[in-house]
């Protein structure tokens, strides 16, 4: 069954791992009689996790969809993976859905990952409601969690649901907008039942805060509030809708989802007062690449985004698609604007876990999957027609943990790039590319765990056997001082001769400038037909240091004087002469190597700080700088690439788990003493292959 805009919601639930989202997920779909009966994490069974690899882990590491009705309401849910390994599947699910549910856990309060889920929330104004969950645990306390929230996010929650009581004494839920009361009911679901006496007082209380917050809404509410001193049911729903969708409150739930609890009362909330689509914009890009906000509506013609691929054993290639504006109906024409290629639309799906269920049409808002599809790729835009605009991409971090592998058997390798290839397009997150310099694939990714997954795939999956190595760093060598240096190439074999000689300077450039040739020759003394030779030359002597053989940078080459031989000269006779005058040159300019130097960002909680300060300063770090929120301590430091090839696992060790990071490349710097002789050592083995010697 289709759905219109006005009747889709979609809510992404993230939050630090283990917080008890997939088992949240799995009880929406038990109370939305989705499924039978709910299963158990343990079990392997749940709807959402349910790749070979999640059932073997037990953990989720894949975004998962699924979908319940609720008063003739669709809501689109999405499961996400807790660790930041995965977040590739957070990323799509935030863009998809115009309300995110952030579960806390009820004992440990919140926790590193949903401090940074928070903050990306925060950088995209997206509206956002707490789950505090797990509340049938000892020691759990939804109060306690509460004020935990609002020390660390500087927000007050609203409290949609209050939790009876915690612990061993923990009865249910009482639903504050709509004054009921969800008594437990060992596996079976929820019961609606009088409120109890002992709870009275705190719904009232609960009902204050809740009926300010809609009032919030807008003025006339607002107005009236103050006027009247309340708001009718009908005025606390509208102001609750508008001051969540301008993301003006953030509501919190109580519940413990394994048991039942809380779940009824929070479809409720999200059928009744979670953003509608249209209240949601996406951002396009125009042709010159400005960006430009578009509203959901049906209105309009069709375009749509592509979030996620997928390539599923049975129904092959899996694309999700967010209809934006307009309708996509089955068994239509389409554009692929961002190939610039028409895509035939044949069945069109929506799904629950990995189980399709076909649809004959979606609106906008609204979330479903094309099959088979010939052209379309993760971030792609799907159109009625090409009017000029394409979705911004899925904004993705850079990847932090690499490792270069290749096949143990020469006849594996096309088998293995093709496996690279599809990995890359089902989690955008994971990277691959060949350096040339180094001559290693390297694959890149989030995080240790995700890069071992992909390992086992290949390993099992795919059988082929791999090597992995630590990558090799791209060191450069650069000079400190000017020098000249002269170089005449000479051979006489036979008849023909070899004749040409090469006069130049070399000088440093600032760095970052790479590389300049000038041509100071005058009178002649080297034809203008052979400086082409003699740049070769020079730029052939570059992409090997005198040092340790890796490419020379920011040197600028001045070409000053030479010789020639109206018969013996040749373009190769100067290639040679500069090539060698250039090295030659090289060596008496005092020549040293450079590093790569990285911008490190570490997020961890603060009782870790002094031990991964300490750890940069032994890595050779800088530090440039240090805040703290929330109990989150975030420091920014520059270090050397070279330290920082195995960081995820070291800062895994450090943090027990809990503390992750981002880097980029800085700039290159000058390394020397025994820094620099282990490098030298361990290229001696090194071979350069030049032609023409
Ligand atoms: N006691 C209790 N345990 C829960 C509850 N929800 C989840 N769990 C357990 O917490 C663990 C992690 O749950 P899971 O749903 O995988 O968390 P996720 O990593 O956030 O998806 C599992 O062992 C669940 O059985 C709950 O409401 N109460
Ligand atoms: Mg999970």
């Amino acid at each position: 069954m289709s759905h219109s805009t006005d009747q889709i919601r979609n809510v992404a639930i993230a939050g630090h791992g283990q917080t008890g989202k997939t088992t949240l997920f799995e009880h929406l779909l038990f109370a939305g009689g989705v499924i039978p009966r709910a299963e158990t994490l343990e079990s392997g069974k749940t709807t959402s996790d349910s790749s070979p690899e999640e059932i073997d882990r037990k953990i989720s590491i894949h975004a998962a969809m699924g979908h319940v009705e609720r008063s003739g309401v669709k809501i689109n849910f999405f499961d996400t993976p807790g660790s930041s390994d995965f977040s590739g599947g957070v990323i799509l699910s935030f863009r998809a859905a115009e309300f995110a549910l952030l579960m806390v856990d009820g004992k440990s309060g919140v926790q590193i990952e949903t401090v940074k889920l928070w903050r990306n929330l925060d950088g995209q104004g997206k509206p956002r409601g707490v789950f505090i969950t797990k509340l049938d645990n000892d020691q759990a306390d939804f109060s306690k969690v509460l004020a935990d929230i609002k020390e660390k996010f500087k927000v007050d929650p609203v409290p949609i649901t209050i939790s009876m009581g915690a612990g061993g004494a923990f009865k249910g839920v009482i639903d504050v907008l709509h004054e009921k009361a969800y008594l437990l009911q060992g596996d079976a679901l929820e019961k609606e039942s009088p409120i109890p006496d002992e709870f009275k007082d705190a719904l009232a209380a609960a009902r204050e805060k809740l009926i300010e917050a809609a009032a919030e809404g807008d003025d006339a509410l607002m107005e009236q509030y103050i006027e009247k001193g309340s708001l009718s049911p009908e005025e606390i729903k509208k102001g609750l809708i508008a001051a969540l969708a301008e993301n003006k409150y953030v509501p919190a739930f109580a519940g413990a989802p394994l048991k039942n609890a809380g779940v009824i009362p929070f479809i409720d909330f999200v059928a009744d007062a979670a953003p509608n689509p249209k209240t949601a914009k996406d951002t396009m890009l125009n042709s010159e690449g400005k960006e430009q906000p578009v509203a959901i509506d049906p209105g309009k013609p069709l375009s749509a985004l592509v979030i996620k691929t997928a390539y599923d054993q049975f129904s092959g290639k899996l694309s999700w698609i967010k209809i934006v504006t307009g309708k996509l109906a089955a068994d239509s024409e389409t554009i692929n604007v961002t190939e610039n290629k028409k895509e035939r639309i044949g069945k069109l799906y929506t799904c629950q876990g990995k189980k399709l269920e076909e649809v004959k049409e979606l609106f906008a808002g609204d979330i479903g999957i094309i099959t088979k599809s010939a052209t379309l790729k993760t971030s792609d835009t799907l159109a009625a027609a090409d009017a000029g605009l394409t979705f911004v991409p899925l904004r993705l971090p850079e990847p932090v943990h690499s490792i270069a592998v290749n096949a143990t058997a020469k006849k594996d390798d096309d088998k293995l790039g093709e496996f690279l290839v599809r990995a890359a397009e089902e989690d955008k997150t994971f990277r691959y590319h060949f350096n040339g310099e180094t001559k290693e694939t390297v694959i890149s990714g989030m995080g240790e765990l995700q890069i071992n997954i992909i390992l086992d795939k290949i390993k099992t999956n795919q059988k082929i056997e791999v090597e992995t190595r630590v990558p090799k760093v791209a060191y450069r060598e650069t000079i400190t001082k000017k020098a000249g240096a002269e170089y005449t190439h000479k051979k006489q074999t036979g008849g023909h001769g070899q004749y040409g000689k090469v006069v130049l300077e070399v000088a440093p450039l600032p760095r970052g400038e790479k590389y300049q040739f000038v041509n100071a020759i005058f009178g002649g003394a080297i034809p203008k037909n052979y400086i082409p030779g003699v740049e070769k030359g020079v730029v052939e002597g570059m992409a090997h240091g005198t040092m340790a053989q890796y490419p020379v940078v920011d040197v600028e080459v001045k070409i000053t004087d030479g010789k020639y031989h109206p018969v013996d000269s040749s373009e190769l006779s100067f290639k040679l002469a500069a090539r060698n005058a250039f090295r030659d040159a090289m060596r008496q300019a005092n020549p040293t190597l450079l590093e790569p130097v990285m911008t490190l960002t570490v997020f961890v909680e603060e009782k870790y700080l002094g031990d991964v300060m300490s750890d940069l300063s032994g890595k050779r770090g800088k530090i440039l700088g240090q805040d703290s929120a929330g109990g989150i301590a975030e420091i920014r430091a520059e270090v050397p690439q070279a330290e920082l090839l195995r960081y995820s696992i070291d800062l895994r060790s450090i943090t027990s788990g809990t503390g992750s990071f981002n880097v980029a490349f800085s700039h290159y710097a000058p390394i020397s003493g025994r820094i620099a002789d282990d490098v030298i050592k361990a290229r001696e083995t090194f071979k350069v292959q030049e032609a023409d010697e």
